[in-house]
């Protein structure tokens, strides 16, 4: 640290000089990432928001009104009434509290103290975070050969001490949804916590179902689910960080509750003490302004998109992994080993993303990615041969 107060003229240049070898979501360069540029409308009630602290919700009681709010309409787009749950740092922090509450409700009520959890082999690594943490046992399921988790797989894995059976919904890798109804019949006649990783279909699958995409049913309509985690930093546009995870019943929160004596509230349930209310308010800014209306329009767009680049690789004898369920394609190219394609591209300058299972360059096609430059991504892709 400097001995003496420095110029913000100076330290804005040093910023922005740092801030140049960053890559800028705008070129339409970075194809693997599940973040956007969020709205600009976003960024401004974020700003607004900064100072509010949710960890002391007594001295924040609009804002966390506003939080309260904002998981009622996620509740509602995932069929609930009456949801709880919270907005938080991201995926791998709401599955993490779902993977807690699933933990303890399993301790308390079952007395289980070496618990496993069941998840697919395609599921987000916050899942093997969480397990380390929680002191769980990961215990993976096959896939089928259309890469969503078998459920027969699943039904053989269950023992005495499954705490929790986890599905995804819109899958890192390929954006598949995991045959969810299913597991949730399997989870309800074992009696067993269901937790559906939808970070990044949650603010999709609902919109395409809206305007009629043959989707499946992933949400709290079914049963068996008892939590789903759903990001507005992803598809929702809203800033980082913000994730969202919604419980069915009250009980989850409770059971991870501890008592925070000097605050303005005895318990607290989040893993995270202070945190931003500015994440809540953004979320429930962009909410109000793009409507089902406007993220079914933006969803609709997206996948016009996906459509109009999984043809164009076909034509040009690239292998598409799996027909595409959400705004995610997966390709290879029989002549050309994945890591060489990859470089290539590299060296072309996109920012390539390869999947591991199966291996395969992975493009995300968020809403920084126009036709334009999927157009002159498919012409590199013909140049390469
Ligand atoms: N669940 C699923 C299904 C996910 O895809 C992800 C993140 C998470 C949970 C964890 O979410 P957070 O990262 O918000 O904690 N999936 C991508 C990943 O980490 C996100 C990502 C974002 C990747 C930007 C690259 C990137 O540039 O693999």
């Amino acid at each position: 640290m400097d001995e003496k107060p420095i110029d913000k003229e100076i330290i804005l240049e040093e910023l922005s000089e740092m801030h140049k070898l960053d890559y800028d979501y705008a070129d339409g360069r970075i194809l693997g990432s599940m973040c956007t540029e969020a709205h600009p409308f976003a960024k401004e009630v974020y700003f607004k928001f900064l100072d509010t602290n949710l960890g002391d919700p007594g001295l924040f009681k609009g804002t966390n009104l506003i939080e309260r709010k904002v998981i009622e309409s996620i509740g509602e787009l995932l069929s609930i009434e009456n949801p709880y749950g919270n907005i938080v740092t991201g995926g791998t922090e709401a599955n993490l509290m779902a993977i807690r509450a699933a933990r303890n409700h399993a301790r308390k009520y079952k007395g289980i103290t070496d618990g496993e959890i069941i998840i697919p082999a395609s599921a987000h690594f916050s899942f093997k975070k969480a397990a380390d943490m929680l002191n769980l046992k990961i215990v993976e399921a096959d896939l089928d050969d259309n890469y969503k988790i078998d459920v027969e797989s699943v039904k053989s894995l269950i023992s005495d001490n499954t705490v929790a059976i986890v599905a995804i919904a819109g899958t890192t890798e390929l954006g598949l949804i995991d045959p969810i109804e299913e597991l949730s019949k399997v989870a309800l006649e074992n009696n067993i916590y269901f937790h559906v990783d939808a970070a990044f279909g949650g603010f999709i699958i609902p919109f395409l179902r809206r305007i009629g995409f043959d989707l499946p049913v992933f949400d709290f309509s079914l049963e068996g689910v008892c939590s789903i985690t759903v990001d507005p930093h992803k598809m929702g546009l809203a800033p980082i960080p913000a994730g969202g995870i919604i419980f069915r019943e009250e009980e989850y929160l409770q059971v991870m509750a501890v008592d925070s004596p000097y605050l303005t509230v005895k318990t607290q349930s989040t893993i995270v003490g202070t945190r931003l209310g500015a994440s809540s308010a953004a979320t429930y800014a962009i909410m109000k302004y793009f409507g089902k209306e406007g993220y079914s329009k933006l969803a609709e767009e997206l996948m016009e998109t996906t459509k109009f680049f999984k043809e164009g690789l076909d034509e040009l004898g690239y292998e598409v992994v799996c027909e595409p369920e959400l705004n995610i394609v997966a390709f290879n190219h029989p002549d050309m080993e994945t890591n060489v394609l990859a470089e290539k591209l590299e060296k072309l300058g996109w920012k390539i993303s390869v999947a591991k299972c199966p291996v395969a360059i992975r493009v995300v096609l968020m809403n920084h990615i126009k036709l334009s430059h999927i157009k002159e991504l498919l012409e590199d892709l013909k140049e390469i041969f």
